[in-house]
This record gives C-alpha cells, sequence and structure tokens, in this order.
C-alpha cells in the first residue's frame, strides 16, 4: 500500500508538471498571433474572436498562376504554389504554355493547332479518315498521334462512279474508268447492261425476224429466210433475195424495205437498165428499146438500129470493142475497152507486148527467175516455168508445186506461212512472213497479242481513252481496212471486207470432153450475185479469198423450165481435185457418158467431199454426178433423205457452216420460209480450209443471189453435243 502510495503521487506530480506545460505554450501561441502585424485582420478571422487581432492569410489573393494552388507555409514567402497545369510549364507562380505541336502529334505539322494549354489537329485532309485528336501537355502529344487512313471511296461512297463502271480508289481520291464487263457506256452517258437478245424487255424486231447481237455490242433485228426488209418490219420475200413483195412502212428508208422490182426471180442488186420499174432479171425488154432481150444484142443499151460491126453477139452500142469479136467482154482494167482490143491490158503503162505480167499491174516488171513472166503473175516466182501450167488449178505451177501440205490447209509448206497450223487465209498482218496464227506479235508493235488492245494495229501506247479494252486506233475499225466492223464481213482481216465474187478463177472440170461448152458466168449487185447462162459441162467459179471458219449463204435459183441438171456451191477449194461440193439436181438420171464407169444422179440434195487422185476430167466428171462414193475421187458425206429435186423458178436459200479447225460442216435449206432440209453436223477433215465459189454441171439459166459470207471461227453448240454423242456410241 506505501509503495502504491508513492507511485501515486509521482504521478499526480507529472500531470501537475505537463499542465503547467501547456499553458506557458500556450500563451506563446497566443503572444505570436497577437504580434502578428503582418497577417492583418480580416473579416473571417476577426469574427473568430473577438478578442483577438487576427493575422492576414499569405495565400490570399492568390499569388500563384491563375488557376494554381497555393498553400501557406511557414517558410518564407509563406505560401507554395503548386505545380502549373498540365499543357503549361513553370514554378507555379510563373507557367508558360507548351507547344506540343512541336511533337508533331498530327498527320502533318501544318494540321496541329496549339491552344493555351493543350493542342488540337484539324480534321483528316478529303479523301482521309481517322477519328478527333486534340490533348494537352508534351507527353500526351508525344504518345498519341493523329491517324488519317485512306478513304475506299469505291466502297463508302455509293455514287462515286456511275453504277456497274468501273472505280479505282487512289490515296486521298478515287478514279473513275471505263464500263465493267458486260455493260456498255462510259461515266458521262453512264453504263448499262450489254444488250443481249435474251435480255431485252421489248422485242424491237418484226415478229418474221429474229434477234441478232453485233459485234460492237448493239442489238440487231434480221428477217428470217423468207421474209425481207429493216428487221423491225418484215414482209414476204417470195424470192429470197432481199427485197419484200411489197413496199414495207419503214420509218428509217431502209432500202431493203422497197418493193422488189422482180417479185419472183431473185435480183439482189434490183439492176433497172431502163428505169421502168421492173428489174432486168424479169423485164422483157430490159433496155426499153423496143427490141426483146432474146432478140436483142444489146440487152441493156438501147439500141433500135442493133448495129454490130464485128461478128461477137454483142452489138456496137454495148461492145467494149466494137470491131474485134470478144463474146466474153473481159475488161481487166476497167478501163472501158475490152481486153481484146486495149493496148495495155492491166493499165500499169506497160504495153502488152512489152509487159511480163499483161494481165497484173506490175510497173516494175520484176522476173527473178528470169522466165520472161514477172514476179507479179509468175505461178513460180523463184523457178523457171515460162509455160505456167498448173495441172490442179491451185494458182501453184507445176513445177514448184509440191503437194506437200503437213497440216493440210490447202498451202503447201514451202509456200505456207504457219505450216504446221492449218490456216488457210494465211493472213500476216505485218507483213513479216510470219501467219498471224503462229505470229505472237501481229502487228509487230511490241506488245504480244494476248495483251494488245489492238491486235493488228501498231500502237505501242496502247491510247484507250474510253477504258473499254479496245485501244483508241482500232475503235471501230479492228482490222483498219477502211470498213467498218458493223459491215465488215471480216472485222479481223484487212483483207476481206465485203462479199464480192466480181474477181474469180473459173476452173472447168473436164477439160478433155467438150460433151458441152464451158460455162458463162455472169457476176451482178457488186459481186453479190452470179448467173450462169450456158447449158454447160461441169465447172466452177471460186473466188480468190480463202477461209478459215467460214459462214457461207446464198439464194439458188434455175430461173428456166429447160432442163433438170445438177447446181450447186463449193467451199473449202484449195485446187481442182481438193474441194467440197453441196449440189442438187431435179431428176434421177443416169451420166449419159457410161465410160469410164456408169454414174447415177439422184435428186437429193448431196454434200461430198471431192480428194480426187485424177483430177479434172473423166473420172472425175463420172464421180461428180454419181450419187455415193467414188474411191480415190468423191465421197458422198451427206444426203437429204427426201431425196426431192429442185423445183423450177423457185428460190432455195443455203446456210453453210464450216469450221474446219474442228472439220465442223452444216448445211441446211429453206424453201421459202420453211426449212427443208438440214445435214445435221457433218465431220470431215479433208479440206482445212480454202476458198468459195459456184457450181454448175450441164444446167443453164442459175441465179446464186444474195450472196453472203463471213468470216466466223465460233465453233457451234452443237458440235461437242454430237461429239459426246459420238463418244458414247464407241463405248456401247
Ligand atoms: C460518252 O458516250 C456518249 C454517248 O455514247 C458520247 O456522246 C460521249 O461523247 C461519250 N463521252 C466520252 C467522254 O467518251
Ligand atoms: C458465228 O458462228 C456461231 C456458231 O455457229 C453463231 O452463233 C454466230 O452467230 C456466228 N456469228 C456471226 C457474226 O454470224
Ligand atoms: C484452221 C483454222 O481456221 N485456224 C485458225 C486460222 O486463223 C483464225 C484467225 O486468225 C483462227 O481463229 C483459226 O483457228
Amino acid at each position: 500500500l506505501i509503495i502504491f502510495n508513492q507511485i501515486l503521487g509521482e504521478l499526480r506530480q507529472d500531470i501537475r508538471e505537463q499542465v503547467r506545460q501547456s499553458v506557458k505554450e500556450m500563451a506563446l501561441i497566443r503572444n505570436t498571433i497577437l504580434e502578428c502585424q503582418v497577417c492583418g485582420s480580416s473579416d473571417d478571422s476577426a469574427s473568430l474572436s473577438a478578442g483577438f487581432h487576427e493575422p492576414r492569410s499569405r495565400c490570399s489573393p492568390n499569388p500563384c498562376y491563375k488557376g494554381v494552388s497555393c498553400m501557406e507555409s511557414l517558410h518564407y514567402p509563406g505560401y507554395t504554389c503548386g505545380s502549373c497545369p498540365s499543357g503549361t510549364t513553370g514554378n507555379g507562380t510563373h507557367c508558360r504554355d507548351i507547344n506540343e505541336c512541336d511533337a508533331q502529334p498530327c498527320f502533318s505539322p501544318q494540321a496541329c493547332v496549339n491552344t493555351i494549354g493543350g493542342f488540337s489537329c484539324l480534321p483528316c485532309p478529303p479523301g482521309l479518315w481517322g477519328a478527333p485528336l486534340s490533348g494537352t501537355g508534351l507527353d500526351y502529344a508525344k504518345t498519341h498521334k493523329q491517324d488519317c487512313v485512306d478513304i475506299d471511296e469505291c466502297v463508302d461512297l455509293p455514287d462515286a462512279c456511275v453504277p456497274n463502271s468501273v472505280c479505282v480508289n487512289t490515296v486521298g481520291s478515287y478514279k473513275c474508268g471505263g464500263c465493267k464487263p458486260g455493260f456498255l457506256g462510259n461515266q458521262t452517258s453512264g453504263c448499262f447492261p450489254r444488250k443481249s437478245c435474251a435480255a431485252l424487255t421489248f422485242n424491237p424486231c418484226d415478229s418474221n425476224a429474229h434477234c441478232a447481237m453485233e459485234r460492237n455490242g448493239e442489238v440487231a433485228c434480221r428477217c428470217n429466210v423468207g421474209w425481207a426488209g429493216n428487221g423491225n418490219t418484215c414482209g414476204k420475200d417470195t424470192d429470197i433475195d432481199g427485197y419484200p413483195d411489197r413496199s414495207l412502212p419503214c420509218i428509217d428508208n431502209d432500202k431493203h424495205c422497197k418493193q422488189d422490182n422482180c417479185v419472183f426471180t431473185p435480183n439482189s442488186g434490183q439492176e433497172d437498165a431502163d428505169n421502168d420499174g421492173i428489174g432486168d432479171q424479169c423485164d422483157e425488154d430490159a433496155d426499153g428499146d423496143g427490141i426483146k432481150n432474146v432478140e436483142d444484142n444489146c440487152r441493156l443499151v438501147p439500141n433500135k438500129d442493133q448495129q454490130n460491126s464485128d461478128s461477137d453477139s454483142f452489138g456496137d452500142a454495148c461492145d467494149n470493142c466494137p470491131n474485134v469479136p470478144n463474146s466474153d467482154q473481159k475488161d481487166t482494167d476497167n478501163n472501158g475497152q475490152g481486153d481484146a482490143c486495149d493496148q495495155d491490158i492491166d493499165g500499169d503503162g506497160i504495153p502488152n507486148v512489152l509487159d511480163n505480167c499483161p494481165k497484173v499491174p506490175n510497173p516494175m516488171q520484176t522476173d527473178r527467175d528470169r522466165d520472161g513472166v514477172g514476179d507479179a503473175c509468175d505461178s513460180c516466182p523463184e523457178l523457171s516455168n515460162p509455160m505456167q501450167t498448173d495441172v490442179d488449178n491451185d494458182l501453184v505451177g507445176d513445177v514448184c508445186d509440191t503437194n506437200h501440205d503437213t497440216d493440210g490447209d490447202g498451202h503447201q509448206d514451202s509456200r505456207d506461212n504457219c505450216p504446221d497450223i492449218p490456216n488457210s487465209s494465211q493472213l500476216d498482218s505485218d507483213n513479216d512472213g510470219l501467219g498471224d496464227d503462229c505470229d505472237h506479235d501481229d502487228d509487230n508493235d511490241g506488245i504480244l497479242d494476248d495483251h494488245d488492245n489492238c491486235r493488228l494495229i501498231v500502237n505501242p501506247n496502247q491510247k484507250d481513252s474510253d477504258v473499254n479494252g479496245i485501244g483508241d486506233v482500232c475503235e471501230n475499225d479492228f482490222d483498219n481496212d477502211a470498213v467498218m466492223d458493223l459491215i465488215d464481213v471480216c472485222p479481223e482481216s484487212a483483207e476481206v471486207t465485203l462479199t464480192d465474187f466480181r474477181a474469180y478463177q473459173t476452173v472447168v472440170l473436164d477439160p478433155e470432153g467438150d460433151a458441152q461448152i464451158d460455162p458463162n458466168w455472169v457476176v451482178l449487185n457488186q459481186g453479190m450475185e452470179i448467173v450462169q447462162t450456158m447449158n454447160s459441162d461441169p465447172g466452177l467459179a471460186i473466188g480468190y479469198t480463202a477461209f478459215n471458219g467460214v459462214d457461207f449463204e446464198g439464194t439458188f435459183h434455175v430461173n428456166t423450165v429447160t432442163d433438170d441438171d445438177y447446181a450447186g456451191f463449193i467451199f473449202g477449194y484449195q485446187d481442182s481435185s481438193s474441194f467440197y461440193v453441196v449440189m442438187w439436181k431435179q431428176t434421177e438420171q443416169a451420166y449419159w457418158q457410161s465410160i469410164p464407169f456408169r454414174a447415177i444422179a439422184q435428186p437429193a440434195l448431196q454434200l461430198k467431199a471431192v480428194k480426187s487422185r485424177t483430177g479434172p476430167g473423166e473420172f472425175l466428171r463420172n464421180a461428180l454426178w454419181h450419187t455415193g462414193d467414188t474411191p480415190g475421187e468423191v465421197k458422198l458425206l451427206w444426203k437429204d433423205p427426201r431425196n426431192t429435186g429442185w423445183k423450177d423458178k423457185t428460190s432455195y436459200r443455203w446456210q453453210l457452216s464450216h469450221r474446219p479447225q474442228v472439220g465442223y460442216i452444216r448445211v441446211k435449206l429453206f424453201e421459202g420460209t420453211d426449212m427443208v432440209a438440214d445435214s445435221g453436223v457433218v465431220i470431215d477433215t479433208s479440206m482445212r480450209g480454202g476458198r468459195l465459189g459456184v457450181f454448175c454441171f450441164s444446167q443453164e439459166n442459175i441465179i446464186w443471189s444474195n450472196l453472203r459470207y463471213r468470216c466466223n471461227d465460233t465453233v457451234p453448240e452443237d458440235f461437242q453435243a454430237h461429239r459426246k454423242q459420238v463418244l458414247m456410241h464407241i463405248q456401247v
């Protein structure tokens, strides 16, 4: 207890001590405050305690930079300032703006806008897109960057280019190109679906017409066989020569809407010498001189006097050599003076007697083999052959004729510009000796064919302003032959432009026999109509143009009731032993000469491949007559099972498709508007292309009218179907 009391006493002493201490301290603080003059008295502090003189605050008014906090301090000067606001730098009392743009936070230096205490970036430039950026402080500016990425206008702007055209995105912009494949037009006019007959919402064609696509993508209407007109309006065309029986109310004044001036006899040229509205072909007095054609020695030139100074059948008024008999009236240079009386037949300035090619213009007279026959007309320009014999009528002289033709296109290897690729047309656009078909740069402009937007015309710059994939220099005339593609029968061959048989080679198929006379060919309508007037031996008139794939059509009409013999047409002609013929007879008949063998003709329309060992002569003559195979001469590929012959004074239209690259042949025959025969798909590769012509055998007064050929290498759809069928047959 004594110890407890002792401890208690010490504790009491301690507490007293502490109270005395605190009282002392309190007094000291009070004195300090009282002594304080500097602080002065504020209203607030005054109200604190009425009894004291309040000291003034060092932070009021705020001595720091605007917006920076102030804290009183025991140290001089009695306050401290907080740190400068972000975006500025300094000690708190004084703060300076930082230029964040120095850190280049924006897409471009020019796009950065420095503000007091921060920065902001201008929006991305046109064509680019990025989120807006602004901020404060260097650190922020250094760690953030305005991102502007390219806008793909082609995707994001639905109307950037006209619909269905090519849109090309570029950085910051875009370009509009041509129309997409399958569309036609441009950025101004718009791009519209390439027309197609199937897609027409409104059929503009006559009910007797069909719709066809032109090369330029336009839709055209063509009257069906047996109808004529402009396609929008068609009328019956009994003689199938392209002119309707009655005039048609066409709005475009198309000449094919005018009434046919010979309704029942084909005359595709509508020739009318006396302008009496009746065509020469059916006008009993074509020149209107009062003398009927059959008696008139000038059928087309009025000559009442019938004067005829020489002994040929042409009166002076229409005789191009009035004083020299010339029943052929041939006039090679078309100068109005017949060859028989022309001192310079070819008009090359060199008189016939001195000219080494009297019938082919060659002012230079070049003659490499010095055989007296100029190169221009020499069938063997490098081998002497003054006689120019050419037994097989292939225009290659016998001495240089090898008949060695690896690819079967009718051009012997030594003359074939593509000896291993069948190419009858021998087209060589750049004249480099290499045919287009084995030349990878047909026009020699350094741009390979597969990439050349004008394959046949030199255009190294490939300029294509309307971006349609066809170069400017060949836009409307692909082969540069001055005939617009629209009417060009061979838009991709400068050598063939329009159907024209005005220049032709005659081939007599029985030169030995004199059973009958040779045919007499008359060519009308700028080469689109041929008339044969004589009852003759078999003969051909063959155009000089050689074709690969071709479509060939024409109207066939026997304009007499006399005789009942053969007539037809030729394709794939390579020489007088190698060609295809489509021939037709009126009645069945055995040939009157049974030597060398008996030949029986049936009336059926027939398709024959002639590959003759003997060539022109009795064998080939009888083999042609015979409806059947004659080994070594003729193969009958097809005959019309109806076995009916042609009718007098009736028009028939044939349509032939020949695609030698695959051996496809198909012939259709129309009588009036009806198809009466169709060979179906016939495959034969004996002739890989060749020339076209017409054929007659003992029949007179044949008209081949409204002739039309077209280059066409497109293999028809029925070819594949046919192949499948044949294959299945083989498998079974
Ligand atoms: C666009 O096509 C229209 C109509 O075919 C034609 O008149 C115009 O010249 C073309 N414009 C250009 C730039 O090719
Ligand atoms: C070319 O032949 C094909 C197939 O036979 C045919 O469809 C097309 O119409 C022909 N082209 C021309 C321009 O006649
Ligand atoms: C056999 C044949 O026709 N061959 C080619 C000849 O040339 C044309 C065009 O140049 C090609 O399309 C043929 O295929």
